[in-house]
C-alpha cells in the first residue's frame, strides 16, 4: 500500500466576494481534522477568511485555526520542503521559487488544480486530466467537483447531514415563511420585496450584510429592519461558516450564490434559488441551465416547472418574478421533498475531500 501522503499545501487567491477561501477553507479543515493530514493554507488576502473564521487574525502572516497552518500568502515564499499534495485552487498559479522546490523534491508532490463547480458534462471528460509542465519534472491534474458520479464530487463533512437531521427536527412549527437572501447587488431584488409584500402568507427575510443588503438598500430607505406589507426584512451580521449551515437548514426558503453556498443548500435539503456568478458573454446561462437539467430531472413536472422558472427569473431571465415566486412557493412542499431525494442521491457518492485523496494515492 502507498504511504499515506500527509503533508497538504493549499495555495488560495482571492479574486472577490467568499467563494474561493470559503472552498479553501472548509477543504483545508477537513483535511486536517476528518484526516489527520498536515495542512498548510497559503492565502493572499487573509481578512477575506476573518469574517468566516472570527479566530483568524488577519495581521499574523503565520497562524494556526481548527488544526490547519493559516500562512499569508505574498508575492513570493520560500519552503524547506514542497507538500505531499499541492492543490492551486482555482488556477491561482503556484510562486516560482515554490514550484522550484516540488521539482527538486525526490518524490514529486501530486499535483491538483481544483476547478469551479459545474454541472456541465464536459466535466465529467476534463476530470483526472495531466497536463505536463512544459520545462519541469512535474505534471498537473485537473480535478473537477461536480455533480455526476465520474467527477470529483461535492465537499460534504463525514458528519454534516446527521447533524443537519438532528437539528432540524427539532424546528418549530411555524405559520410564516423563513427566507435567507444571499445575492449580488444585480438580483431583482425590487421584485422579489414587491411579490413579498402581497403574499398571503407572511415572511421574515434575513439579509446579510454586503451586495445583499446593498441590493435591499437599492429599494427601502433607511438601515432597517424593514417591514414592507406582508414581510419583515431583517439584517443580519455575516455568520461565521458552520453558523451560516444553521441558518440554511432552518430557513424554509434560501436564496444562495456562486458556488458554496449554492452547495451548502443542497445538503440543507430545503427549496432554494441559485443566482449564478455571472460570467462574460452569459456563459454562466450555460451552467445554469446545465445544472436546472440534471436537478429537475428528479422532480415532477409541476415542481420543475417552478423550480426552473424561478431560478430562470431570479438570473434575470424572461419569467415575471412575482408569478415564478408565488408558483415556487405554492410548490414549496413538493420541492422540498425533491430536495431531500436529490440530497440524498449526492450524498450516495463519494464526497471531495475522499476522492482528492484517492485520487492523488491513484497518482503515487
Ligand atoms: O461569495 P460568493 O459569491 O463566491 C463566488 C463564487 O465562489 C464564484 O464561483 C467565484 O468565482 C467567486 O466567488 C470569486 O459565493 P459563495 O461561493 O457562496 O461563497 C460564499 C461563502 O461565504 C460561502 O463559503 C458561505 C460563506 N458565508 C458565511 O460563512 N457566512 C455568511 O453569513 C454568508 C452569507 C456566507
Amino acid at each position: 500500500m502507498a504511504a499515506m501522503q500527509l503533508h497538504w499545501d493549499i495555495f488560495c487567491r482571492v479574486i472577490d466576494n467568499y467563494g474561493d477561501i470559503g472552498i479553501c477553507w472548509r477543504l483545508a479543515r477537513q483535511l486536517a481534522s476528518e484526516r489527520g493530514r498536515r495542512v498548510r493554507l497559503w492565502v493572499d488576502d487573509l481578512p477575506s477568511l476573518q469574517p468566516l473564521s472570527p479566530m483568524i487574525n488577519p495581521a499574523r502572516a503565520l497562524q494556526s485555526a481548527q488544526g490547519v497552518e493559516v500562512r499569508h500568502w505574498v508575492s513570493d515564499i520560500s519552503v524547506e520542503y514542497s507538500a505531499d499534495v499541492v492543490i492551486e485552487a482555482f488556477a491561482c498559479e503556484l510562486p516560482d521559487s515554490y514550484l522550484a522546490t516540488m521539482a527538486k523534491a525526490e518524490r514529486k508532490p501530486c499535483w491538483i488544480n481544483l476547478e469551479y463547480l459545474t454541472a456541465e458534462s464536459w466535466a465529467s471528460d476534463c476530470h483526472g486530466i495531466a497536463s505536463p509542465h512544459p520545462a519541469l519534472p512535474l505534471t498537473k491534474y485537473f480535478f473537477f467537483p461536480g455533480f455526476a458520479a465520474n467527477t470529483g464530487g461535492l465537499l460534504r463533512e463525514k458528519s454534516l447531514l446527521e447533524t443537519r437531521s438532528r437539528y432540524q427536527e427539532l424546528l418549530p412549527a411555524r405559520e410564516h415563511l423563513e427566507i435567507s437572501l444571499f445575492c449580488y447587488d444585480t438580483a431583482p431584488v425590487g421584485g422579489l420585496l414587491a411579490a413579498l409584500a402581497k403574499m398571503e402568507q407572511a415572511s421574515v427575510v434575513h439579509v446579510p450584510p454586503g451586495k445583499p443588503l446593498a441590493a435591499i438598500r437599492q429599494h427601502l430607505p433607511g438601515t432597517g429592519p424593514w417591514r414592507h406589507g406582508n414581510a419583515k426584512i431583517e439584517p443580519i451580521p455575516f455568520l461565521p461558516l458552520d453558523k451560516y449551515d444553521h441558518l440554511l437548514w432552518r430557513s424554509d426558503i434560501n436564496f444562495v450564490r456562486g458556488e458554496d453556498s449554492f452547495v451548502r443548500a443542497q445538503w440543507a435539503a430545503k427549496p432554494f434559488v441559485w443566482q449564478i456568478y455571472p460570467q462574460d458573454e452569459d456563459a454562466h446561462l450555460i451552467k445554469l441551465s446545465a445544472f436546472l437539467d440534471r436537478y429537475c430531472a428528479t422532480m415532477d413536472s409541476t415542481s420543475a416547472q417552478a423550480t426552473a422558472a424561478m431560478f430562470t427569473a431570479w438570473n434575470g431571465g424572461e419569467p415575471d418574478l412575482a408569478t415564478a415566486l408565488l408558483h415556487f412557493v405554492e410548490n414549496r412542499q413538493a420541492i422540498a421533498e425533491a430536495n431531500r431525494t436529490w440530497c440524498r442521491d449526492l450524498a450516495s457518492r463519494d464526497d471531495l475531500v475522499t476522492a482528492l485523496i484517492n485520487f492523488c494515492a491513484s497518482k503515487v
